[in-house]
């Protein structure tokens, strides 16, 4: 066990005083605990390659290193600023990187997680990325070795932490509250009204768990689903990639965070201009799986954008009042057909886990 308290202690001894990343589960005490720095030493991305490229740029203006969490899964993200700008046999910028290790083969994890976790020391070692692995106190004197020698040798350096290592001691609880809808209720509503041969495909984290239990507790047969255990931010993409040489219906369910990873596929979206796609943008602004840090989507104005970028309907859902309506008019609609439902955070006690992946895609990819 170590408290966040103490690797952020020794961080800053090491002179380690700016913080960009994504939020994953394993870090959430450490990343909801900067997120409260001021915007100088603190940016959210989002995602792990604009993470990295952040702290490149960092280092570029003062020299100093700074410090990027990610998930495991989101290193595939970091890996082309990391290898094409970053390593030594390009500019040679020294980063320190904390990444939450998913999959870790001491620990049970889902199947996505156990396959990127069992390549993770793999990768960094094929990126020729020093690293130490933290499971206690005592392990925090690695990192200012760590840190010493990509100061020295202007080089990536990264330490891993794996599940239920981090604690914190003072926990700031964040209290929002609104008059938005839960996730669950609109999802309740969605399945009862979709057409009979739709196909969901549904976002990383809770979006698909609650998909999955609500689909199970209706005894509803009606569409099939398709869950983004990983590959977060494609869901829309993958809807896309269907619904171009289909007659369906295909309804995206998608996350705030989830959008803004790869916000440029929305454009590919509208310039392909299909009647049959229907993104649904579950907005909470925040990164309710893995903690609740802000995504920072609040402000952004999903109907200008939806709009300038090719997608012929933008419908919005604020609360529960005229709900059905709404949904009955966004299914109606010809594509591509934005629906913003803004949501509270909170989920369902026991929400299941997609785990037999193959049975899934079998079964979505049935008429
Ligand atoms: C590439 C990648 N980076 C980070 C994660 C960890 N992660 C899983 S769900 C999630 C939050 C997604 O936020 P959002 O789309 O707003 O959905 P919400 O959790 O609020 O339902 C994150 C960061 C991941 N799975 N993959």
């Amino acid at each position: 066990m170590i408290f966040v308290e103490n690797l952020i202690k020794v961080l800053k001894k090491n002179k380690i005083n700016f913080f960009t990343g994504v939020p994953d589960s394993i870090l959430k005490n450490f990343s909801s605990y900067v997120e409260n720095y001021p915007k100088n030493k603190h940016a959210m991305a989002t995602s792990e390659g604009s993470a990295i490229s952040i702290g490149i740029g960092y280092y570029l203006s003062t020299k100093k290193i700074p410090c990027i969490y990610l998930q495991n899964s989101g290193l595939s993200n970091a890996i082309n600023p990391l290898i094409s700008i970053a390593s030594k046999e390009v500019y040679s910028i020294p980063l320190f990187l904390i990444i939450g290790w998913r999959g870790s083969p001491r620990q049970p994890d889902e199947p996505q997680h156990k396959a990127k976790g069992k390549i993770t020391l793999k990768l960094l070692k094929l990126l020729k990325i020093k690293f130490c692995i933290l499971r206690r106190e005592n392990d925090l004197i690695n990192i200012k070795k760590l840190i010493q020698k990509s100061r020295k040798r202007k080089s990536i350096v990264a330490c891993l932490i794996e599940k239920n290592t981090l604690k914190i001691k003072r926990k700031k609880q964040k209290k929002i509250v609104n008059k938005f809808v839960l996730r669950s209720d609109f999802i309740n509503e969605f399945l009862r009204l979709i057409p009979n041969k739709s196909k969901i495909i549904s976002t990383t984290g809770y979006t698909s768990r609650e998909l999955m239990g609500l689909r199970e507790k209706q005894k509803n047969k009606k569409g099939k689903d398709f869950y983004m255990v990983g590959g977060m931010g494609h869901s829309s993409s993958v809807a896309l990639g269907y619904a171009l040489n289909s007659k369906k219906q295909v309804f995206c369910l998608d996350g705030d965070g989830s959008i803004l990873m790869h916000l440029g596929a929305l454009r590919t979206v509208g310039y392909q201009n299909n009647k049959n796609f229907k993104h649904i943008i579950l907005n909470n602004n925040s990164h309710e799986s893995v903690g609740g840090q802000l995504t920072n989507a609040e402000g952004i104005d999903f109907k200008k954008l939806s709009n300038s970028i090719g997608y012929k309907n933008y419908l919005k859902i604020n609360n529960k009042n005229n709900i059905n309506n709404i949904i009955k008019k966004f299914i109606r609609s010809k594509g591509p057909s934005l629906l913003e439902v803004r949501i509270r955070n909170g989920f369902s006690n026991n929400l299941p886990r997609p785990k037999n992946l193959i049975k899934i895609k079998e079964k979505f990819m049935l008429n």
